[in-house]
């Protein structure tokens, strides 16, 4: 054990991690960093499925803190692929040496709150114990990758992959039979891939999902030049909007539009691409007759892309309204099944029966594969602060005290876990924002709470259980105005057998969430504890 507490242990070396732990330093705090990776990147270092791609646009999704940097990285093209990610991140972490504080390879085990010595005491996996001030857990939002409990499910003898935990060196696996099991982004971005490699691909689709072409293209000089340009006003229009990016709904209300201009908008924004069309309309995702008429319009593409109309029926959404699971943004993903070696197996009719040695079986036959890819999603925003043994005021457990759910304080702060700071975590607007935008806004947040404790002479913030759980239940209100609050996904849980369902991120926007924190740091850190 080191002999003197460390300023702040940050966990995680992506976006939220790497940013803490420059500006941490340039405050001259003394950090230590852990990532079981082997290096930073967070998610993008673990996302390598081959597709992978982000379904923010890469001129916005990239640190806004120095414009140098803005101005240096060239990115290639809108939507970034994780390579293209990573080596940002790598680049990033270059440039402002901050694998020097990192200790890669490294899995946090535990972290125990003293009263006595107002410190978190941390363990990894490696023996590492650090003694630190505070505890900063930037861990990502969608880290915790889970697979399904199928019978027999680990007796497949051949190869098996999972999307969030993708082998540096890629598989080969050209002419193999491949089973892919999950049609959220992650196993929609993949298919493409699989099926131009593999001589037999089986996708198992348990619920459709709506997905939207990316519309991707290389960004060429003249549009770089202008998008240089045009970066201060990009960046001021995204730090001032709902969800971190410097899109806007059609101006339009879309009950006051006539039948021609709701469908011009929905034309416009579907070539936008993306995630991009949820936003058409102001209400979207919260109004039946506006989400009735865009679905419309969505299922009217759907049927110029798929050939065979048993796959486009088995492809058609129908247990969620449009955009209230996050939207898909891929590249070629429906005209893939027209391909004749693809074949789709709609699980609602033919569910999995049992994994065996040599393949999948289902209610209706065996299918033989080489190689299963599971694509199965993530115990999303409370998954990567539960794993671990987190310990707070006397000894409370954090994954006990969150088995009805997780209670915070902005996302940021925990009641019962003092000097714990959780950046983008649930409770704040995170994965409904652009999460690099978001990660700078929380970093500098912990950082000035930090900094508030130490001119003020107090060595511990604690969140306040009422402020805590009015702020919770403010977003279980505003998440209840939507059609977000009531669809099963992931961002209420209902994708993990047995956890507690509640919409997990913040819905009530970027701006008006970044508004409620300054409010909160400039009446002196109001809702939390300082001793
Ligand atoms: O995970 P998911 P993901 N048998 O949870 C299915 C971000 N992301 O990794 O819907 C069969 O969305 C499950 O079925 P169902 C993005 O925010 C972004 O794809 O639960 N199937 C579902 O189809 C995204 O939303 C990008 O019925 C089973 C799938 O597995 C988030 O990450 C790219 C099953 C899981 O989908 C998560 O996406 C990738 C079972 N037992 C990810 N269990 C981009 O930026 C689960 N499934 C573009």
């Amino acid at each position: 054990m080191s002999t003197a507490p460390v300023d702040l242990v940050i966990i995680g070396a992506g976006f939220a991690g790497i940013y803490t732990t420059l500006h941490a330093q340039r405050r001259g705090l003394t950090t230590v960093g852990i990532d079981a990776a082997s290096d930073v990147g967070g998610t993008w270092y673990w996302n390598r499925y081959p597709g992978a791609r982000c379904d923010v646009e890469s001129l916005d999704y990239s640190y806004s803190f120095d414009d140098d940097l803005q101005r240096e990285w060239r990115w290639s093209e809108r939507y970034a692929t994780q390579p293209e990610i990573l080596r940002y991140l790598e680049h990033v972490a270059d440039r402002y040496d901050v694998r020097q504080h990192y200790r890669f390879g490294e899995r946090m085990l535990s972290a125990d709150w003293s009263e006595t010595t107002h410190t978190w005491t941390v363990r990894t996996d490696a023996g590492s114990v650090v003694e630190s001030r505070w505890l900063v857990m930037a861990t990502g939002s969608l880290s915790a990758p889970i697979l399904p409990d199928l019978p027999g499910r680990d007796t497949f003898r051949g190869e098996v992959y999972q999307t969030a935990a993708w082998p540096i060196e890629h598989p080969d696996l050209r002419g193999k039979r491949i089973a892919l099991i999950g049609t959220g982004s992650s196993g929609i971005q993949a298919l493409p891939h699989l099926a131009a490699a593999g001589s037999e691909v089986v996708v198992y689709q348990r619920t459709a999902n709506y997905s939207v072409p990316a519309f991707n293209r290389n960004i060429d000089d003249d549009e770089w030049l202008a998008a240089l340009a045009d970066y201060p006003e990009r960046r001021r229009a995204s730090w001032n909007s709902l969800a971190g990016s410097p899109w806007t709904s059609h101006p339009v209300p879309f009950h006051e539009a006539s039948p021609d201009e709701r469908e011009a908008v929905f034309e416009e924004f579907w070539t936008r691409g993306g995630v991009l069309f949820a936003k058409a309309f102001q209400g979207l995702t919260g109004d039946a007759e506006i989400n009735a008429a865009a679905t419309e319009f969505f299922e009217r593409q759907l049927a110029t892309l798929v050939d065979d109309p048993h796959t486009l029926a088995d492809l058609t959404p129908h247990d969620h309204p449009l955009g209230t699971k996050r939207i898909c943004t891929d590249s070629g993903y429906y005209q893939t099944f027209n391909q004749e070696h693809v074949h789709l197996v709609n699980l609602q009719r033919e569910p999995i029966t049992a994994v065996s040695e040599r393949g999948i079986t289902t209610s209706s036959t065996f299918r033989e594969h080489d190689v299963i890819v599971y694509a199965t999603g993530f115990d999303a925003m409370t998954g990567a602060l539960t794993e671990a043994d987190i310990r707070g005021r006397d000894g409370r457990l954090l994954r006990d005290e969150w088995k009805g759910g997780p209670t915070t304080l902005l996302g940021i702060g925990i009641p019962g876990f003092p000097n714990l700071l959780s950046l983008n975590g649930p409770g704040s607007p995170s994965v409904l924002s652009n999460m690099a935008l978001c990660s700078e806004q929380q970093g500098d947040f912990a950082l000035r709470l930090i900094d508030h404790c130490a001119q003020t002479g107090f060595t511990s913030a604690e969140a306040r259980w009422d402020a805590a759980l009015e702020w919770t239940e403010h977003g279980r209100e505003l998440a209840s105005r939507s059609f977000f609050g009531s669809t099963r996904s992931w961002y209420t849980g209902a994708n993990v057998e047995g956890k507690a369902r509640g919409f997990l991120p913040y819905i009530g926007g970027f701006r008006p969430y970044i508004e409620r924190c300054d409010d909160v740091a400039g009446a002196g850190y109001a809702g939390f504890v300082l001793s």
